[in-house]
């Protein structure tokens, strides 16, 4: 199998082979046959009577030790993985809400807030008096009501329930699934897990999409401080592919998620250009993003993405990385290794994320600017020590247009139609132009090809005229390929998709269509997607699971990707899964997954690994949605 399609991506694997460094590749091939129980779901380690593994061939043991069925295994362990991946999007979202508190109690002056307008809105969707209030004292609230929403209390989590539409909250209070208190989510996951909890697995699902909307609402909150604090994101044109690496600069990449770090050094780059030249950089200071973090800081600041998931160590191993500062999440400690073995610096800033090979460096908000400075000053230092040791710079780089918000989205629809944006493109629907919509998101995969279910998809619904939205890595894997340009509408997209796009694209003075796949921004921002469709779904008076919406994550990889996707689900929509997820050892849990839950929420997963009859299966549930509304 073929590593990648990228082609920056395949000189430096090139390099490595010839230099005998290992990469995550071939690490997964020395894991390789992987187990069997494992890859199923059917290895419990939940008490020390086991690890127990239920033969899925019916030849061996049927239950664990304790009794537990397949079926039960199954959907704990999915359960478990719902409940990770939701304690980070919460963690991710808490810190954020920290961060404002502080500022707004005067202990975090870097945090001023930036976008005021999107506080008050927030503030009114809350429910909070925001007449005759500052913004500190606004902000104060909503940093309160945030934080309120992470322990149990009698209401529900406030950012799932103001966030989806009037007929899907019915629907989560009718299946007791509307969570009250993210974190309380969390525990509950742990809890009914337990030895000798729940053994029913349709109430374990069930657990776990309550679960899942906890990290809805986690993911939302991530979206909604980080607009506040950092400025709600514009379309912005810029660069991506390791060829975003300068020789002559300081590079420092900017990798993990939260913005609460990445963004205090993105304001700084210009204060601190003059320092790396006189360090001897000739192109001065070069800030490159890596992951969700990449995705945070280019929109909202322009800096190109170098790479995202499965190869980020590759950016390392060009040589030309002075310093890559991390925060937390998706950061392989396989770069601690590398670091040592190059000039890198890699710079560790949160106490729950250490890495052995890495210096360091605390991140405190009270103290943000300074610790930026002292983290990007290290990235000089290390500059110095690069000496003449060569440097592999691919030379690939596409251009790449970013920033497309929900805000920035209804503001390009408002240039055709001023006084109803939405009724711009459910017209498009209506019409035909439009025949869906396709939210892409999720990681790289190591099992699979690096970026090719991507854009493989994209290029067969984009065909077929489905608009294209993309968050996270897989935003990454559009960027790579060029398909966050106007030339790829032109070249890609079917006649009524390149119309609409182009209309657009020329009332916002681009000269061109739109962008073929919008990015939206990181995996917390596939929030912005859910707003639209709920925008949407609104305006028509129809639910969630009527629109001709669906979502794919065809090379997905974390446990924030299945709470994503069982958050989709459960908000209705058709999700793909392009990698086999570790539930196939339960019959009846995957059937669960993949049939019986669209009697619940109207949504289901799609398992398909291939990219083109998955692309089929995504249009099929496209067209039988539209015939549902009628069109
Ligand atoms: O949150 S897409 S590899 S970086 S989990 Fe991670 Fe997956 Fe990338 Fe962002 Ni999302
Ligand atoms: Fe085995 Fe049951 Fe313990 Fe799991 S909880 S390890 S199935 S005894």
């Amino acid at each position: 199998m073929e590593r990648t399609i990228d082609q920056a991506g395949k000189v430096v694997l090139r390099a490595a082979e010839r230099d005998g460094i290992g990469t995550v590749w071939d690490r997964f091939e020395q894991q390789t046959p992987q187990c069997g129980f494992g890859e199923m779901g059917v290895c419990c380690r939940n008490c020390m009577q086991g690890p127990c593994r239920i033969d899925p061939f019916g030849e061996g043991a049927s239950r664990g030790t304790c009794g537990a069925t397949a079926d039960t295994i199954v959907a704990r362990n999915l359960a478990r993985s719902i409940a990770a991946g939701t304690a980070a999007h919460a963690g991710h979202a808490k810190h954020l809400a920290h961060a404002l508190l502080k500022w707004a109690e005067g202990k975090a002056p870097d945090y001023p807030v930036k976008d005021g307008a999107k506080l008050q809105s927030l503030a009114a969707k809350l429910g909070i008096d925001t007449d005759n209030k500052s913004t500190q004292e606004l902000a104060r609230a909503v940093a309160q009501a945030a934080l309120a929403d992470f322990s149990e209390k009698e209401t529900p989590v406030a950012w799932a329930a103001v966030n989806v539409t009037q007929g899907r909250l019915e629907k989560f209070l009718k299946y007791g699934v509307i969570p009250t208190g993210i974190d309380a989510a969390i525990s509950e996951v742990m809890h009914r897990t337990h030895y000798g909890v729940d053994a029913d697995p349709i109430n374990l699902l069930l657990g776990g999409v309550k679960c899942a909307l906890a990290d809805f609402a986690g993911c939302h909150m991530g979206t909604d401080l980080a607009d506040v604090l950092f400025g709600t994101p514009q379309p912005v044109v810029s660069r991506a592919n390791l060829g975003v690496l300068k020789q002559d600069a300081v590079n420092i990449a900017l990798h993990g998620h939260n913005p609460v770090l990445s963004d205090v050094i993105a304001q700084m780059a210009s204060e601190m250009n003059e320092e790396a030249v006189r360090a001897g950089a000739s192109q001065g200071l070069n800030l490159v993003g890596i992951c969700c973090t990449g995705n945070e800081v280019l929109s909202r600041h322009g800096i190109p993405s170098a790479t995202h998931s499965v190869s980020q160590e590759l950016a390392l191993l060009t040589g030309a990385v002075d310093a890559m500062v991390v925060d937390y999440q998706c950061i392989m400690p396989s770069l601690g290794n590398l670091a040592e073995c190059l000039h890198t610096r890699l710079i560790t800033t949160m106490p729950i994320a250490k890495i052995p090979g890495a210096v360091h460096l605390e991140f405190k908000e009270e103290t943000a600017r300074k610790t930026a400075k002292e983290i990007v000053r290290l990235g000089i230092e290390s500059y110095k020590n690069r000496g003449s040791k060569s440097v592999n710079i691919p030379p690939y780089e596409e251009t790449s247009i970013a920033g497309f918000s929900t805000e920035a989205i209804v503001g390009a629809l408002a240039l055709l139609n001023k006084d109803d944006p939405l009724a711009l493109l459910i017209d498009h629907i209506v019409n035909g132009n439009i025949q869906g919509v396709c939210l892409f998101a999720g990681c790289n995969n190591v099992r699979v090809t690096q970026d090719l279910n991507f854009v493989t998809m994209a290029k067969e619904l984009a065909r077929q005229n489905v608009l294209l939205l993309a968050t996270g890595c897989g935003a990454g894997a559009f960027a790579r390929h060029g398909l966050l340009t106007s030339a790829a509408t032109n070249e890609y997209a079917g006649f009524g998709l390149k119309l609409v796009l182009t209309a657009l694209g020329e009332a916002a003075g681009l000269g061109g269509p739109l962008p073929l796949v919008l990015h939206m921004g990181s995996c917390v921002d596939n929030s912005r997607a859910a707003d639209v469709a709920v925008a949407v779904a609104n305006k028509l008076g129809v639910d969630l699971d009527k629109l001709p919406v669906v979502a794919s994550a065809p090379e997905a990889t974390t446990e924030k990707a299945i709470s994503i996707g069982t958050w989709a689900v459960a908000a209705g929509l058709p999700t793909h899964v392009g990698v086999v997820p570790p539930v196939i050892g339960s019959p009846a849990v995957t059937k669960v997954l993949t049939e019986d839950i669209r009697d619940f929420f109207g949504g289901y997963f799609i398992v398909d690994t291939d990219p083109v009859s998955s692309a089929a299966k995504l249009m099929e549930a496209i067209q039988a949605r539209r015939k549902g509304l009628g069109l």
